[in-house]
């Protein structure tokens, strides 16, 4: 069986890896791609190490070996599983299945890279895909199976989840069904302890909003096409992804490497506060699982990077005021409006010493109230920088628990919109959810209902699906 077997190969360890506790696992394409570039960006910017080990898997051997020698990854990190070597393409229930059946492979593999001993667990996925979306539910049920139930050691999981651009209808319906696995399990403790939300429509959003003139001018030359202006671009979205020419292919990566930067930047922030550096306090002292225990189960981060605050330039509670309201309405990473009201919020406030000062701390609790429920926990973390020679940046990552989250009335919307297409009387049009997810129209309809009473605040009554 796994889990007797010494590791292979040690897991290096220098006094930087030592706080490290948490193993990433990049599923299907987004997920790899995702760990890879942030493996490879870490190891540029040299950056010490966030990870314990690492593992990317995939039912689709071209992808695989295509994001091995992209982002230089060894063998030994990854592995093709499941019946078909050429992806589910979208059938998440094969994606579930071929996880199951795949099990001692994958504990094999892991045990091997030395995932004994971590707490935790950071899966990287994308949820509108087929191995990715459906994987992750299985992988999280055999991780908890294992350490949980047969080892009686708690760890937590982390889902970093990929949701769909704009006008992707089948990946709507199949992100609904993911996150509503995750948090069904959950109730069993079999699900995540946190699912994380990066929304690729409104990652673009941020993106075209803050570099204009460099997108405009990125997406033409990769596209060569002549972009107009800046809203020409948002509706190349719906119009395109849908049928899959070998055009939109390519928008759809130009798309992907365009946002990928952004989901770098919050993964290191979620990761840092735990690692221990020699230039940096954090306080209170901060590990991976402190997330989960303060925040409700969906997150949506926002960051705020490189923030311009003058201590010396008076008014400091004004200028935190603007910080905290600049965060939560222009750097989320999934759109929650103006009245986000969560119901749980951890920020960490990271920079040079004389700036992420604990006593800021009433203002900024201040600050948070209107954007969150009444009686909402926060919980602050500081990260203060005392090298003398560098110049740290101030940034502020606030995770917001279970917000309003506006573009889920759009997801929902697109993904009811393709139940209704399917729906009728003949046998033969309901074929097609066996067919195209490899589930029952009904089990789709349930996660829509989950999420509808999940997020009842947008809808309007008598909207349900029978
Ligand atoms: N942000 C981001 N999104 C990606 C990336 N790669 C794919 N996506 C998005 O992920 C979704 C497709 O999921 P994939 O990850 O390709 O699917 P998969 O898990 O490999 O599953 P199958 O291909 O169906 O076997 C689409 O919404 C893509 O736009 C990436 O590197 N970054
Ligand atoms: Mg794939």
């Amino acid at each position: 069986m796994f889990g007797s077997s010494p590791p292979k190969k040690p897991v290096e360890i220098d006094d930087t890896t030592k706080a490290a506790e948490v193993f990433a696992i990049g599923i299907g394409e987004c997920g790899s791609n995702i760990v890879g570039s942030y493996l490879q960006t870490s190891r540029d910017k040299k950056l010490p190490s966030r990870v314990r080990g690492y593992l990317l898997i995939n039912t689709d051997r071209a992808d695989l070996t295509k994001v091995r020698q992209k982002y230089g990854i060894p063998k030994e990190n990854t592995l093709l599983y499941g019946a078909s070597e050429i992806g589910v393409g979208g059938r998440f229930m094969d994606g579930y299945n071929s996880i199951m059946e795949s099990k001692d492979i994958i504990f094999d593999q892991l045990a091997n890279l030395g995932f004994e001993g971590v707490s935790g667990f950071c899966i990287f996925t994308s949820l509108g895909g087929g191995t990715g979306c459906g994987g992750t539910p299985a992988l999280i049920e055999l991780l908890k199976q294992r350490f949980q139930e047969e080892e009686g050691r708690r760890i937590f999981v982390y889902v970093v989840g990929i949701l769909p651009f704009e006008g992707q209808s089948s990946e709507a319906l199949n992100s609904i069904w993911a996150v509503s696995k995750l948090l069904r399990a959950q109730l069993q403790e079999r699900g995540a302890d946190l699912t994380i939300l990066l929304s690729n429509r409104t990652m673009l959003k941020r993106i075209l909003q803050w570099r204009k003139g460099d997108t405009v001018d990125y997406l033409q030359r990769e596209l060569e096409v002549d972009i107009a202006d800046i809203d020409s671009i948002e509706t190349m979205v719906p119009s395109t992804l849908e049928e899959s020419s070998a055009a939109d292919a390519r928008t759809e990566q130009a798309f992907v490497e365009l946002v990928n930067p952004l989901a770098l930047d919050v993964i290191e922030a979620m990761l840092s506060p735990g690692v221990w550096e020699k230039s940096k306090d954090v306080f209170p002292t901060t590990d991976l699982a402190d997330y989960s225990r303060k925040l409700d189960p969906v997150v949506v981060p926002a960051l705020y990077t490189d923030i311009g605050l003058i201590p010396d330039a008076g008014s400091m509670p004004k200028q935190l005021r603007t910080m905290i309201d600049y965060a939560v309405r222009e750097c989320s990473y999934a759109d929650v409006g103006d009245e986000p009201n969560a119901e749980s919020v951890y920020y960490v406030f990271s920079g040079p010493r004389h700036v992420a000062k604990a006593e800021f701390g009433m203002h900024l609790k201040e600050s948070l109230d209107k954007f969150i429920a009444p009686g909402a926990a926060i919980t602050p973390c500081y990260v203060q920088y005392h090298d003398s020679e560098s110049d740290p940046r101030t940034n502020l990552l606030l995770l917001l628990g279970l917000p309003k989250i506006p573009e889920l009335v759009q997801i929902i919307n697109e993904a009811t919109q393709l139940v209704n297409l399917h729906s009728g009387a003949s046998p033969l049009k309901q074929g097609w959810f066996m067919r195209s997810k490899g589930t029952t129209r009904k089990e789709l309809v349930d996660a829509i209902n989950d999420f509808r009473e999940l997020f009842s605040y947008y809808m309007t009554p008598g909207e349900d699906m029978e």
